[in-house]
């Protein structure tokens, strides 16, 4: 405990809550300071809490987002009462739709004048408003029940489906102090906050027998999977098994993307022709179709195809949720993959080469056709043409993180750039949502140290853009690539009035690059592969802020990327 901790023999709030964090080994608090909470900011920071503070709650609460996913603790995002908490509430939200664990600490107002409604200084019931959007919501109001505060956020983030978390501390508490031994004994050291959850022998068992009788099986990999950082257990269960596998867009990497098994590049063939479907940590919602329609071999866009799924999740309730489950099982997935490893025996056989043989086939058809196109070298520069200068950099750098989001930028970058280890790529995740460029940015390079390649469409990194002060305060090394078409998904759009811009369309050849100067990083315009594979190589050496403003053909882009047929227009010309 440091001296200012203590005023003789007590301990104030501000010290109290800094102590049960570190108690915890939560050592990041990601912010933006104001009343109350400056001092605990500051605070925190002279106890060696590493604060990090950002110019919009939003992106301070994806970064403790970002932070959960990758180190499996809370991420700790603090900010002021009313509005600065609902800045942090969309990203609190977020977090709890993407299973990552955070913690939002929000300073509230004073509760006598905020439950009678007197119009106190951002006065707001912060944590009724909380509640439906996170898994718990918490208010302490006295300086003892901080430990027990902070010990019931960080069991709820973390245990079972992880979560966001409101832990709500109004400015009353700071006032407060407690005499200093009695106040660190109240302090709580959560013991195993994310308990091992066993399977059912006979669930295990019921699973290994579908997938033994399966003639085409297919291993789904979500981003709960990559969470759960088992990453031996599964690369051994697929190995061992044989099944073939697709990895959902934040479980790339999980085992390298160039695996032999990887059934990525024959993605709507597997989904359709599968008869036994293993989802580890994916949930079969909009983004694999709800398990129906076409994309699973269905004979309309509401049947389902011949699949039988084994569901491994940790949550009970996730079965069943869009079609029947044949084989749940529930359980973390490190303890599941272990069963299965173990049930699987010593006489596996592994799949059906003429399944195996099919996928391989159409695989190196479509690996064909993606590297023609990748060396085509068209100008303007496209998204093909500058993603492959991406993939050849990831390649060459596996352990950098890479940061995805925007619809064209997202879904090229997705199927084009190849990861290489666990939990390296981060993005829009299962609500498509823009806006955590940087503040997932930030957070990957100051939990990792690594080198971070954001790759942002020209709107998905308007939404976090003032984050470059951040990241160059902090002299991060995160290089931006904006993939710079002009626009919302293309920069072509026309207003049939002609009186106005259309509101896609942004103002064309900006010097998205100059922001990064602004603040004391490097920026660069890059026209062609070569100079932006020149300006990607200096990043990583270097490691300096960069921003590369990539010029991409502001035609190349289709209608919201690969969801255009989610656009009410295109669905009305479907039923039409
Ligand atoms: P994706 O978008 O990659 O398909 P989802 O976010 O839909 O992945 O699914 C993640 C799933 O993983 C959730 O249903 C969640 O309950 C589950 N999950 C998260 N962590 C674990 C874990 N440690 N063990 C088992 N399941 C987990
Ligand atoms: C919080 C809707 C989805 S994708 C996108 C928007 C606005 C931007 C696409 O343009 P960008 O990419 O980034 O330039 P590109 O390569 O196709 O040109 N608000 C929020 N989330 C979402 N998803 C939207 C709006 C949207
Ligand atoms: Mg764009």
């Amino acid at each position: 405990m440091t001296a200012e901790t203590q005023t003789g023999d007590t301990i104030d709030a501000f010290h109290l809550v800094i102590e049960a964090l570190k108690l915890n080994g939560l050592d990041t608090i990601y912010t933006l300071p104001g009343i109350p909470i400056t001092d605990l900011t500051r605070q925190a920071q002279a106890a060696g809490v590493k604060v990090i503070s950002f110019r919009h709650e939003q992106h301070a609460g994806n970064a403790a987002a970002a932070h959960g996913f990758l180190t499996g603790k809370p991420g700790i995002c603090l900010t002021v009462s009313a509005p600065g908490f609902l800045n942090g509430l969309t990203s609190l939200a977020n977090a709890t739709t993407n299973c990552f664990p955070m913690i939002l600490i929000s300073g509230s107002s004073e509760r006598e004048i905020v439950d009678l409604q007197q119009g106190d200084y951002e006065e707001m019931d912060q944590l009724a408003i909380a509640k439906p959007l996170c898994k718990a919501a918490f208010r302490v109001l006295h300086a003892e029940d901080i430990g027990v505060g902070l010990a019931r956020a960080i069991r709820s983030a973390v245990s079972g489906r992880p979560g966001g978390v409101y832990l709500d501390l109004p400015a009353k508490l700071f006032t407060q102090s407690l005499p200093a031994e009695a106040g660190r004994k109240s302090l709580i050291k959560v013991v195993d906050p994310a308990p091992k959850q066993i399977p059912a022998p006979e669930a295990v068992k019921r699973a290994i027998d579908l997938l033994k009788g399966a003639k085409k099986p297919l291993v789904i990999l979500g981003k709960g999977a990559a969470y759960a950082q088992a990453d031996s257990e599964i690369k051994t269960f697929i190995e061992k098994s044989g099944i073939p596998y697709l990895p959902m867009s934040m479980a790339k990497g999980l085992l390298p993307d160039n695996h032999n098994q990887s059934a990525s590049a024959a993605r709507s063939y597997v989904l359709a022709e599968a008869d036994v479907v293993m989802l580890v940590g994916a949930r079969l919602n909009w983004l694999l179709s709800h398990g129906k329609g076409k994309t699973w071999g269905g004979a309309s866009s509401k049947e389902a195809g011949k699949q039988q799924f084994i569901q491994v999740d940790i949550s009970p309730t996730e079965a069943d949720s869009n079609l029947a489950i044949a084989a749940p099982v529930v359980g973390d997935i490190g303890s599941c993959i272990t069963a299965f490893n173990q049930a699987m025996g010593a006489g596996w056989s592994k799949p059906p080469s003429d399944w195996t043989g099919a996928i391989a086939e159409r695989k190196d058809k479509n690996l064909t056709k993606m590297a023609e196109t990748l060396a085509k070298n068209p100008s303007p520069m496209n998204f093909h043409s500058a993603l492959n200068v991406i993939r050849n950099t990831i390649k060459e750098n596996p352990k950098a993180y890479l940061v995805n989001e925007g619809a064209n930028a997202l879904d090229f970058t997705r199927s084009i750039v190849d990861m290489y280890e666990p939990r390296r790529r981060l993005d829009v995740g299962t609500w498509g949502i823009m806006g955590i460029g940087m503040g997932f940015a930030v957070a990957a390079a100051a939990t990792t140290g690594e080198q971070v390649i954001a790759v942002e469409g020209d709107s998905a990194f308007g939404f976090s853009g003032m984050e470059v002060e951040t990241i160059c305060r902090y002299n991060l090394p995160v290089c931006v690539v904006v993939m710079n078409n002009n626009g919302i998904y293309k920069g072509t759009d026309v207003n049939p009035r002609g009186d106005a811009m259309a509101p896609t369309q942004f103002v064309k050849g900006a010097r998205y690059d100059q922001m990064m100067q602004a603040f004391g990083g490097v920026g660069v315009v890059a026209n062609t592969p070569e100079e932006l594979k020149k300006a990607l190589d200096e990043a990583v050496s270097s490691r300096k802020p960069t921003l590369i403003n990539a010029m991409i053909d502001e035609n190349a882009g289709t209608e919201s990327g690969r969801i255009t047929s989610l656009n009410p227009s295109a669905a009305k010309k479907k039923t039409a």
